[in-house]
This record gives C-alpha cells, structure tokens and sequence, in this order.
C-alpha cells in the first residue's frame, strides 16, 4: 500500500510538515481548489501543488477530485465541451506526475452528514447522519443556513432548487446512461496518460432528497467495472461510504475488487451503523460497525497495491478546523492502518 493523505492545499490548517512527519507518508491527496467544476485547471496551478508538496519531502501523486459537471450527469447538450475539459485536467495532471484520480458521480450533493460535530461519549466531535434529521430537511424550501459540509457552497438557493429541479425527472437508468458516455470518453484519454481513474462510491449510499444515487453497492459496481473493462477504469474504494449501509460486506468487496486490480484508492474510516443512520467513529474496528483488519487483510491478500489514505477523523485534544479533516485523528488511524499492514505482512 502507498499511505497518503489529503491536503487542502496552502489555505489548510494541518500543514506538508506536519503531514510529511507521520510515519510512512508517500502522498499527498489534493487537487486545484479555486476552479469552478467543468474548467480546465491551469497548468501553473498544478505545477505550483507539485513544487510545494515535493519541496516538503513528499509526492503528488492522487488527486482528489476533479468534479464532473451537473450538465455530464445529466446529460446535456453542453455536455461534450465539458468533457473536453475533462479530459484535459486529465492529461495535465498526469503530466505533472499524477497516477491516479478520485471523482463521483452524484446528483447535486457529494457526501451528506447531518451534524458536523456531534460529541462522542470520549468528549470527542465527529460527523454523524440521522434519518429523522434528514427527512425534516427540504433542501428546496429551507432558508439560509442551510449548508452541510459535503456540499457545493458556490450554489446559491436559488441555483440548488433549479438544480435539483432538473433531476426530478431523471431515473437511475438515465443517469447510468449518462455515467456510460462520461467512461466512454474520459477511460481512453485515461489508458493513453497512464493514469488510474478511481469513482468514489456514493456517500451515504442510498438516494437521498429523492435524487438519484447508482455508486451504491456490488451490483451496481460490477455494472459500473463493465462498462468499460479496463483496468484505468477503476474505484475507490470507500469503507465509509458502503459501510454505512449493513446491506455491503466491505471485506468481501475489496477482496473481490483488489483480486479484480481495479481498486487504485482506498478511504478507511470506521462508522457505527445505528438503526437511524450512523456516525464516524475512531479507526479501531472495536470502535465501530466494520471490521478493519478484515478489510486491510483482503486489501493484502489481493495484491492490493494502491492509494491508501485514513478518512474522516474526529476531532480531538481540542483541534479546529475542517470537519473531518484535522490533523490529530487522521494521524492516529494513518498510525494504525501501519501497524494493521506491517503486521498482516509479517505473518
Ligand atoms: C469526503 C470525500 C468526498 C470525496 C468525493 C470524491 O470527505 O471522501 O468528498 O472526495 O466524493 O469525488
């Protein structure tokens, strides 16, 4: 495994320092934070990412994401020049070094909590998400503040209800299709720049607000790997996100995805599944619903060879900042997910 770590870039509280000094660190995780979805990312801003990060000792090597276009999924006539521009994000990225590339393909909303900060019985703050909070929640009448942190924060109210409006006609099966001309296109320009496309799966994995939601589970992921059978055509695979669900058997997923070469990323977080939701816990399988050395072992025992990186963390000794994304957590499971590798590698 190559253990690696998102960085939000020179706006980002934890810092190259403070990530390059965990032990094992190869890459970083980032991406050009200041252009809007469906442009084409300049080719300083990537070189200048590059120069920072390999200035503090490490590599940029994944990036996470380059946003697909509302327009791609769903299907419009504009469609085509964003693709383009896809594509060119592609081939710029691999030139500056990059292997592999995390996206998702989601109506709308990315990954979806309902508090950002809900304290743990240990004092600590994690990110949790409740049925019942959901479903009071209408993301076309409510004013203001509502904002939750997987969201795109560039969309006006207005903007979102037109959005979401747009997707109240559209099936799974269109958006399948739209997914299928997206592969179609980007997966060659992929092959050609060697560089591993990786879709994260949908966060939570089930629909919600009523718009549609197809990165769900291992039905729909073989679907997904057919489309296009090639190995540059490939997921991330995200603990979380299909953990959430009780319905996924993760350990068996990866196994059967690693053996397949077609995992090129993984995110490892624990969750707790509740009855009503769940919530992000601490790494350490006891302290939620999945089992993590089962994980890590199928991930080894498949030959797995990937992107790694520890997911969301608590936080925790009083950190600020990003939720999710502190420093202190994130660092205790990167340490963890060491020991899990060096000692399933040992035996
Ligand atoms: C959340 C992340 C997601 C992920 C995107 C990939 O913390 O895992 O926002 O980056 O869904 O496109």
């Amino acid at each position: 495994m190559k253990l690696s770590f998102r960085w939000y870039g020179k706006e980002d509280k934890v810092t190259l320092e403070n990530i390059r000094q965990i032990p094992g660190m190869c890459s970083i995780v980032t991406a050009v934070y200041d252009v809007p979805s469906g442009e084409v990312w300049s080719k300083e801003s990537i070189a200048e990412l590059k120069r920072q990060i390999e200035t503090a000792g490490l590599r940029f090597e994944v990036v996470e994401s380059i946003p697909v276009h509302e327009d791609i999924k769903l299907g419009k006539a504009s469609r085509d020049g964003f693709i383009e521009n896809y594509c060119e994000n592609i081939r710029r990225a691999a030139e500056a070094g990059v292997k592999c590339i995390c996206y998702n393909f989601m109506p709308v909303f990315d990954w979806t909590r309902t508090e950002t900060a809900h304290v743990l019985p240990d004092g600590s703050t994690t990110l949790a998400y409740y049925q019942e909070q959901v479903e009071a929640v209408d993301p076309m009448q409510s004013e203001g503040d509502l904002t939750l942190p997987g969201w795109d924060a560039s969309y006006s109210r207005e903007e979102l209800k037109q959005v979401v409006a747009e997707y109240q006609a559209m099936t799974e099966e269109k958006l399948w299709e739209n997914l299928e001309y997206f592969l179609k296109r980007i997966i060659p320009v992929a092959k050609k720049c060697n560089v591993n496309m990786a879709i994260h799966e949908d966060d939570p994995c089930w629909s919600i607000f009523g718009l549609p939601r197809i990165i769900t589970n291992e039905e729909n992921l073989d679907r997904f790997l057919k489309i296009v059978d090639e190995t540059n055509n490939g997921i991330t695979l995200c603990t979380g996100s299909l953990g959430c669900s009780g319905h996924n058997d993760v350990a068996k997923m990866a196994a059967k995805y690693a053996a397949m070469g077609r995992i090129h990323f993984v995110h490892m977080r624990n969750v707790a599944v509740l009855e009503n939701g769940f919530e992000e816990r601490a790494h350490l399988s006891s302290c939620g619903t999945l089992d993590m050395y089962a994980i890590m072992k199928a991930l080894y025992d498949n030959g797995f060879d990937g992107y790694i990186r520890p997911d969301h963390g608590r936080m925790i000794w009083g950190e600020t900042g990003r939720p999710g994304y502190g420093l202190y957590d994130r660092a205790l499971g990167a340490a963890y997910l060491n020991g899990l590798w060096e000692a399933i590698e040992k035996q």
